[in-house]
């Protein structure tokens, strides 16, 4: 495979770190914080960075160097290689290692209204169970699909929030999770709550699908909850893939926040979804570790001691020290669908930061398209941009996920998938 490190690729690595820290710019036609809510949200926790100037200088591990020192070339060197080195990189590092205790997975459709949406869509209503050991346990999945489409793409959402947001009786709409608006536009619109697969809180791992599979004594690297959760929405892919409502070559997962940064780690390790929607999911999501902008490693792993595995808190405060950082994810993904999005005030989770991440997983997009390339600043708030499969774009406002979020999700879907 490739060759070893000579001085053609100490020269291409230093023209690579430069770029990764020197040749990012933000032109007056690109987003930038607003320095109001900067001070605003500065006075606020005086141990937070919300400063641009302030964020350190860093160096970003390049996607295309092996950790023996070869570089990456070819698209199938990067499968062959490279992709699983950085998967078990993030693995052990960063969100933990499914055990591999053996379990029964069945699907049980509890209820099937053909009707639904005002007679455009048939709703599918799935238990998804989970046995191993003498224990079970149920995901609840739902499924519009429109009924003007044979086999329809679908979006998978992990509703990280009230279960009222997922609502399939549609008695409670909600801008989460727009079932109508995407029936009308031929997508399918699929979702499970969290807590379903794991509770969102520090039980020492007692329940959920933790007090299931975990039957050997916990290490550095076993899996935290967001991996659970990714788990769990792979669970939901093996039952959407066999429907036959659904086109299982388009498969999309998205999530918010922690929902983002789950569907990111789901879509890294699950190739059967085609694109991956990460929505303002931050710290241990699409933002670079290493600016340490907003959140940081240390505040997430006390925030959320059960997020990640145990090993991610030795980078608390070090976060230069990590082998990876989140453009690396990102690589992970291609060459599949890939669209980030940001809020403008959800500084907290640093939009620029995610949009670094995205930029510096290019150089793996372009083993596969080489026309793929994208602006080296921030683009303007509100303004979808999109090249090849990967599209970002920041919105003004809130953390949230709106309507305007999933209308451009379509748009990109549109393009990618047509
Ligand atoms: C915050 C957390 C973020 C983000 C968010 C959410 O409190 O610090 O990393 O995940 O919660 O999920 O809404």
């Amino acid at each position: 495979m490739a060759r070893k490190v000579n001085k053609h690729v100490c020269l291409q690595l230093l023209l690579f770190l430069a770029a990764a820290t020197v040749g990012f710019s933000q032109p007056a036609a690109g987003w930038k914080a607003s320095p109001e809510l900067v001070q605003k949200l500065s006075q606020s926790r005086q141990d937070v960075n919300y400063v641009e100037e302030k964020v350190p200088s860093y160096i970003l591990p390049d996607p295309l160097i092996t950790l023996s020192g070869e570089k990456i070339t070819t698209a199938g060197q990067w499968l062959r290689y490279r992709r699983p080195e950085i998967t078990e990189l993030f693995t052990t590092h960063v969100y933990g290692r499914v055990p591999r205790t053996p379990c029964k997975i069945t699907f049980n459709t509890v209820n099937v209204d053909k009707n639904a949406v005002e007679g455009a869509a048939t709703l599918k209503q799935v238990d998804v169970n989970i046995e191993a050991a003498g224990r079970n346990l149920v995901i609840h999945l739902s499924l519009f699909t429109p009924n003007s489409v044979k086999k329809a793409p679908v979006f998978l959402l992990i509703c990280n929030r009230a279960p009222d947001n997922i609502d399939p009786s549609r008695k409670i709409k909600s801008e989460f999770w727009p079932v109508e608006e995407a029936i009308a536009r031929g997508y399918g619109m699929a979702a499970f709550h969290n807590a379903d697969v794991d509770p969102d809180n520090y039980d020492g791992f007692k329940n959920g699908i933790h007090g299931i599979l975990d039957t050997e004594p916990r290490s550095d690297d076993s899996w935290g909850t967001l991996a659970a959760w990714a788990w769990g929405a792979s669970r939901c892919l093996d039952y959407l893939v066999t429907d036959k409502d659904v086109d299982n070559k388009k498969i999309a997962v998205v999530g918010h926040s922690r929902g983002g940064k789950t569907a990111l780690w789901a879509g890294a390790l699950d190739q059967r979804f085609s694109m991956v929607i990460p929505n303002e999911s931050g710290c241990g999501g699409s933002a670079l570790a290493r600016r340490k902008y907003g959140e940081t490693l240390e505040i997430i792993n006390k925030g959320f001691p059960h997020w990640f595995c145990l090993n991610y808190r030795k980078f608390n405060g070090k976060e230069e020290d990590l082998p990876v950082d989140m453009h690396m994810l990102m690589a992970l993904i291609a060459p599949r669908a890939l669209y980030v999005a940001a809020a403008a005030d959800d500084l907290w989770g640093d939009p620029k930061g995610s949009y670094l991440s995205l930029y510096h997983s290019l150089p793996v997009y372009r083993l596969f398209d080489k026309k793929v390339n994208l602006e080296n600043f921030v683009p303007p708030l509100n303004k979808q941009i999109i090249s090849g499969k990967t599209g970002f774009h920041i919105r003004e406002g809130e953390h949230n996920l709106k309507l305007f979020d999933w209308n451009l999700f379509m748009d990109f879907a549109d393009k990618v998938w047509k």
